[in-house]
């Protein structure tokens, strides 16, 4: 009863002012302008049904600009993903604490990444960061001014990609549909990777079940040695 008066109570917390954007990318010592090659929302709610086209580069109930801007990436760089409460916040605004959960990458290979839908076949994960003693991995990039580290594989052939960097929050993923899952999808250029590795893909929506162990959770009854499954298919790695 406990837990579950605490989860009713922060969901609805979370419902009205708490989400998050990934908005800009910090590449190469250099963080570009608000939503340049970015798809940003103006509305910073969640995705919640995991079967819908919108769970690969956001969309439906949030509508999104699209881009013309392309941001130039290195193969094997790290880049930083940038995440603010809305469009207009500062770096100690990033995201309610109370969403916790892992953070997530993927990519796509497309031919113009400025008109690829994004939904479809075609991704593949590169990072992530789920619950490692007692500490998940949207906390570090609260506590991080809202940077989110991903680094780019070295392996890969050049050209246009689209990065899609995910928080999953899981305050009140203890009910169906009740996980939220927040992310854009930024238009990149990968230069100087090796092409000698190609990745398995999989598709967005299909690489999520409501039904995930890491979906579908009571965070609320995990103590710091829970072990906790990460959504998705296997990282990729060179
Ligand atoms: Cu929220």
């Amino acid at each position: 009863m406990r837990y579950s008066l605490l989860t009713a109570a922060i969901t609805s917390v979370g419902l009205a002012n708490a989400h998050t954007i990934f908005l800009q990318i910090e590449a190469d010592g250099t963080t570009t302008p608000v939503s340049y090659g970015i798809r940003t929302p103006s509305y910073d709610g969640p995705i919640t049904d995991v079967t819908s086209n919108d769970v690969a580069c956001n969309g439906g109930p949030n509508p999104t600009t699209p881009s013309d801007k392309i941001i130039n990436v290195k193969a094997g760089s790290t880049v930083n993903a940038i995440w603010r409460h809305t469009l207009t916040s500062g770096p100690g605004d990033v995201m309610d604490a109370s969403h916790l959960g892992p953070t997530l990458a993927y990519l796509k290979k497309v031919d113009d990444a400025t008109t690829d839908k994004g939904y479809g076949n075609g991704w593949f994960k590169i990072q992530e960061d789920g619950y490692n003693n007692g500490v998940w991995g949207t906390s570090k990039v609260i506590n991080n001014q809202g940077k989110h580290p991903i680094t780019i594989p070295n392996c890969l052939p050049d050209g246009q990609y689209l990065l899609r960097a995910e928080m999953i929050a899981l305050h009140g993923a203890g009910s169906n549909q009740g996980a939220q899952l927040y992310m854009e999808c930024a238009q990149i250029n990968i230069s100087g990777g090796s092409a000698s590795k190609t990745p398995t893909v999989y598709s967005l929506p299909g690489i999520y079940k409501q039904n995930d162990p890491g979906i579908l959770i009571n965070i609320y009854s995990m103590n710091k040695d829970s072990k906790y499954t990460i959504p998705g298919p296997a990282l990729f790695t060179c």
